[in-house]
């Protein structure tokens, strides 16, 4: 797959066709990403460190002269759906596919003027519900065809800004580092992403290291039961923040960049351990020690240093696992299976709870990580319905791009 061609069925025309009776006019492509570091921060507005991938959603679409908005999708699971663009938007039921197309359609709507619907023809080489941000790239391809039938301007840092408020219409209290990533990823470059104000920072990928990810076999859909879960962590978190802040006397509005910049992080360390009780002490002590990881990522891949950056690897998923509590046996094996077949490290990427994990490796020895994956983990389980890939190389590729159709 070239990265031009991310998330497209190669008969999306005659599809597009075939459903709406005319031909498109264009095709808007956004990424799903990979976050090598820095998880569970974003919506603390700590730093993350993301990839953009060569797999996303792609919309083939023609503009309409009415509210109207169509939705046809490629995946059989995911059938038609059909609303009309307003501020308001009722949601269809909890978990249905459709509500992305109503989180943009929703915002274009009541904040961008948006008043012409799209016929649009959806398909995607995304795992869903994998930790790949198959929700966030659907979000972003709806609200760039609705923008471009609408010739509403698209800054991408501003857009992703409000496509990370629009994903919140379904329900889960996500940070924006998605959103970001699927909107400015660059290819042959990591994005260290920070909030409040939404910035980035490129940073070069060394040309000796690669990625590969690997699916736990878990799936966890962020419109379930791992909503819950991912909910959890984020008011777990505010509480904290909240608690410490009052211990140390910090100003209010309190933040976690402010106390870090504040105090430095080992000192909020031993504050957080004073102020905390187990759960949200532990809680504390992710984000805090999460982010230094992201620093020290960001001056491992500067200088190249491969070996610095597979442990920072380790010590995140060592974090995440008995820190923040949201790994799984799956998960961890197959994190220790990647390091015995040469990962430089792995760690479990994007919510968790399942999906998948990332893993560190030299470009040669891709293909001996791969198939040790494959034969140690894989090969002893049942694959998961709509599962193609279980383990796969990825690379740091554009973001998201509306195009005339061919
Ligand atoms: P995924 O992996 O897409 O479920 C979620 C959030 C991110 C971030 C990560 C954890 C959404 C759309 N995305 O990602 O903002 O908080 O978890 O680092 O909810």
């Amino acid at each position: 797959l070239r990265s031009t061609k991310i998330g497209l069925t190669p008969d999306v025309e005659a599809r597009f066709a075939a459903a709406f009776g005319r031909a498109p006019r264009f095709v808007a492509r956004a990424p799903g990403r990979v976050n090598l570091i820095g998880e569970h921060t974003d919506y603390n507005d700590l730093p993350v460190l993301p990839i953009a991938i060569e797999r996303g959603v792609g919309i083939a679409f023609a503009p309409r002269e009415d509210l109207r908005v169509r939705f046809a999708n490629a995946d059989p699971r995911f059938g038609e759906r059909e609303f009309e663009l307003a501020p308001e938007i009722e949601p269809y039921p909890p978990g249905d596919w459709g509500n992305y197309a109503k989180a943009a359609a929703r915002l274009l709507a009541a904040e961008r003027g948006a008043r012409l619907g799209i016929d649009a023809f959806v398909s995607s080489d995304l795992p869903p519900a994998a930790g790949l941000s198959s929700s966030a790239a659907l979000v972003v391809a709806c609200g760039l065809a609705l923008a471009r039938a609408n010739s509403i301007p698209v800054d991408p840092l501003d857009f992703a800004d409000a496509m990370a408020r629009a994903e919140r219409y379904v329900g889960t209290a996500s940070g924006g580092m998605d959103q970001a990533i699927s909107l400015a990823g660059e290819r042959g470059r990591a994005l260290k992403i920070d909030f409040a104000p939404l910035r980035i920072e490129r940073v070069e990928l060394p040309s000796r290291l690669a990625f590969v990810v690997a699916h736990s076999t878990v799936v966890a859909p962020k419109s379930g039961a791992a909503r819950d879960a991912y909910n959890a962590r984020r008011t777990e978190c505010a509480a904290a923040l909240a608690r410490v802040a009052r211990a140390i006397g910090a100003p209010a509005p309190a933040s976690y960049p402010a106390l870090i910049a504040r105090c430095g992080a080992p000192r909020l360390l031993e504050a957080g351990e004073r102020a905390l009780d187990l759960t949200l002490g532990r809680r504390f002590r992710h984000a805090v020690t999460e982010t230094a990881r992201v620093e020290r990522a960001v001056a491992a891949l500067r200088t190249a240093d491969l070996a610095r950056l597979g442990a920072l690897f380790d010590a995140s998923h060592e974090s995440l696992r008995a820190d923040f509590e949201v790994s799984c046996a799956e998960l961890d094996e197959l994190v220790a299976i990647a390091r015995e077949h040469g990962a430089l490290g792995a760690r479990l990427t994007g919510a968790g709870f399942g999906g998948c994990i990332v893993a560190a490796c030299c470009s040669e020895d891709v293909a001996r990580l791969c198939d040790g994956i494959a034969r140690d983990f894989h090969a002893r389980r049942p694959l998961p319905a709509g599962l193609d890939t279980l383990v796969m190389e990825v690379h740091a590729s554009d973001g998201a791009r509306v195009v005339e159709a061919a």
